[in-house]
């Protein structure tokens, strides 16, 4: 009997307990030349499953190939969230290929999505500012796994429809953070890394740490490398487009660096307890593309440093990656 009313009483406290906010995400993606992307975006809606986060949309910040929204779309629709906005640079941007986008974008017979390619969606701006006008202020997490040309192009753009505030004055007032995989860190010996430097990264990456306006968390070419995944999802059926995207990209090979999937857990679960962060200093993004971090002057930017072995994070995103959907999948 106490027992009951122990439970009984801890229930009706709890009642009168604030809901605790979740983060609200925007994903912005390069899906195409590797299948992190992909990886990334699984976890992410299996951390949305769990009530963990609120997904408001997807940018594909690749303009390379037109099947990046489709891929995107083949995703969210095996979670049951193919209703989900998704927008895309349209003009010719960059050039690599893929080895599972376009198959993926367009069995749409097997993921029983309707967006294939890019023409059918709306331009990467229009979206990110709709999404953020839409919020409450202060509320917006942007998760950024790939080129920075689609976050350039929202800070660079001017008031419309959705909003009268230019870009910057936009995120300030909706966003509340950014989790950026990119660069290397501390990298005193002045290497590259793909997303800050390649196919037009260089000079976007420059430009996106230095407009944006707020708090931004870097988790580095060197966080991600270390933590491999891939091997227990790649078991599942072709019905699941991210299972199939990475058994299209690794073949013969066990597992992939996970560098994107790092973004996200940051993003949605925060830091602790997988990683410290350096918070002195910033981060200095040279116009080729390379960063190296500065000790002065301090700035409101971070990086992750390498906490617990990265095998337990490796475990963690695995499972997240593996989840099975949480509401029917629209088969057609
Ligand atoms: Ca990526």
């Amino acid at each position: 009997m106490i027992r009951i009313s122990l439970v009984t009483l801890s229930l009706t406290f709890a009642a009168f307990l604030p809901a605790k906010e979740i983060p609200k995400v925007i994903f912005d993606t390069d899906m195409t030349g590797d299948c992190d992307d992909c990886g990334a975006l699984a976890m992410l809606h299996a951390l949305a499953d769990n009530g963990e986060v609120e997904i408001l949309g997807c940018i594909a910040s690749y303009g390379g190939m037109p099947w990046v929204p489709g891929c995107i779309d083949a995703i969210n629709t095996y979670y049951g969230r193919g209703d989900l906005p998704i927008g895309a640079i349209h003009e010719e941007y960059g050039r690599i290929e893929s080895r599972y986008l376009k198959t993926i974008a367009t069995d749409t017979e097997r993921y029983g999505h309707d967006v294939v390619t890019k023409e059918q969606v709306p331009d990467h701006v229009s979206v990110y500012r709709k999404l953020l006008a839409g919020q409450p202020d202060g509320s917006v997490t942007i998760v950024t796994v790939g080129r920075l040309k689609a976050l350039v192009d929202l800070l660079n753009s001017t008031a419309d429809d959705h909003s009268d505030l230019d870009g910057i004055e936009l995120v300030k007032k909706k966003a509340k953070t950014w989790v950026c995989m990119g660069g290397r860190y501390p990298n005193p010996e002045e290497k590259g890394e793909a997303n800050f430097q390649t196919w037009g990264g260089a000079g976007y990456s420059t430009a996106a740490v230095e407009l944006w306006p707020l708090d931004v968390t870097f988790s580095g070419w060197e966080i991600g490398r270390a933590i491999m995944t891939g091997h227990q999802l790649m078991t599942q059926s072709d019905d699941n487009p991210a299972a199939r995207a990475y058994r299209l990209f690794l073949g013969d090979k066990k597992n992939r660096e996970s560098w994107d999937q790092t973004a996200v857990l940051v993003a949605v679960r925060g830091t602790s307890p997988w990683w410290n962060v350096e918070t002195h200093g910033h981060n200095d993004v040279r116009e080729d593309g390379i960063n190296v971090w500065k000790r002065e002057p301090d700035a409101a930017q971070r990086y992750l440093v390498p906490k617990v072995p990265p095998q337990e994070v490796a475990d963690l995103i695995e499972s997240l990656m593996c989840a099975a959907p949480a509401k029917a999948v629209n088969k057609k």
